[in-house]
């Protein structure tokens, strides 16, 4: 496997910055990849990309300084990274934290062995179980691009007694684990919307209300997201949410 760099150009306002994605590249993580498209909102930044191998991002800022952002991208969360030493992927795991299917077991792989080592050393809150539903554990992330994965669950959809507080849970635990551990740049997939059943639209209101808990406390907030549907379901929830 080789790195590469890929230069995003991000219109905002009348400027355009120019900032540097860093990620493991794959036959999709290459230049050509990179194209430019348009939104039609206000809050919206212009953006071309391919990081985490994926087509493009959208940007919506989280301050009213517009210090932080909240990016929008399709793509594969185990190829994200911003700097390689802030960053942290969030896996959404399940309540052994020793890896399974879906981004998990994706996450696991691209990490390597050491990582399942790694969460073997969390302790145990009760037999089996290192983090319970709604809560975070951080390890290092070993061989991934990005520097720390935070390990959180959501909740299996048709099993919660209240899904809707266990997710909200899930995304803010998060945050506060990557806040206590100087995390700058944070990359979620959609928690819940797989094996667990988590219908999209419901999902999106609850991701993206949590981030907005946390307007200044990290630089940009991701979201890495591999469906197509998914993704342009999180763009329309943040341009209702979020519009200025
Ligand atoms: N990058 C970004 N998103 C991904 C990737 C990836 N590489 N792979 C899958 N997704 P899921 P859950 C999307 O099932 O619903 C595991 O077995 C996927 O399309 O990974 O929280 C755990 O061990 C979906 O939209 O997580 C648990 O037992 C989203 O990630 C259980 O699944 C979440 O799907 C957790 O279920």
């Amino acid at each position: 496997m080789t790195s590469a760099f890929s230069g995003v150009a991000v219109a905002q306002g009348p400027k355009l910055l120019l900032r540097s994605l860093r990620f493991c590249s794959n036959s999709h993580a290459s230049v050509r990849n990179c194209r430019a498209f348009a939104m039609d909102s206000s809050s919206v930044r212009v953006s071309s990309s391919n990081g985490g191998g994926g087509d493009g991002e959208v940007r919506f800022p989280l301050s009213s300084a517009a210090s932080s952002a909240l990016v929008i991208q399709k793509g594969d969360i185990t190829k994200w990274s911003i700097d390689g030493s802030t960053d942290a992927i969030v896996n959404p795991a399940n309540e052994r934290m020793l890896g399974g299917g879906g981004a998990d077991g994706a996450i696991h792989r691209a990490a390597g062995p050491e990582l399942v080592q790694a969460c073997l050393k969390v302790p145990e809150v009760r037999p089996g179980i290192r983090c319970p539903t709604g809560e975070a554990r951080i390890t290092p992330g070993f061989k991934l691009p990005a520097s720390h994965v935070i390990h959180t669950v959501g909740p299996i959809y048709h099993a919660d007694n209240n899904p809707a507080a266990s997710l909200a849970n899930a995304y803010r635990n998060s945050l506060k684990v990557a806040k206590e551990n100087s995390i700058q740049y944070i990359a979620f997939p959609a928690i819940s919307c797989g094996v667990y059943g988590y219908p999209y639209d419901e999902a999106a209101t609850v991701a993206i209300s949590s981030i907005k808990e946390f307007p200044n406390d990290f630089k940009e907030v991701h979201f890495v997201l591999f469906l197509p549907e998914i993704y342009d379901t999180w763009v329309n929830k943040a341009k209702e949410l979020l519009k200025e």
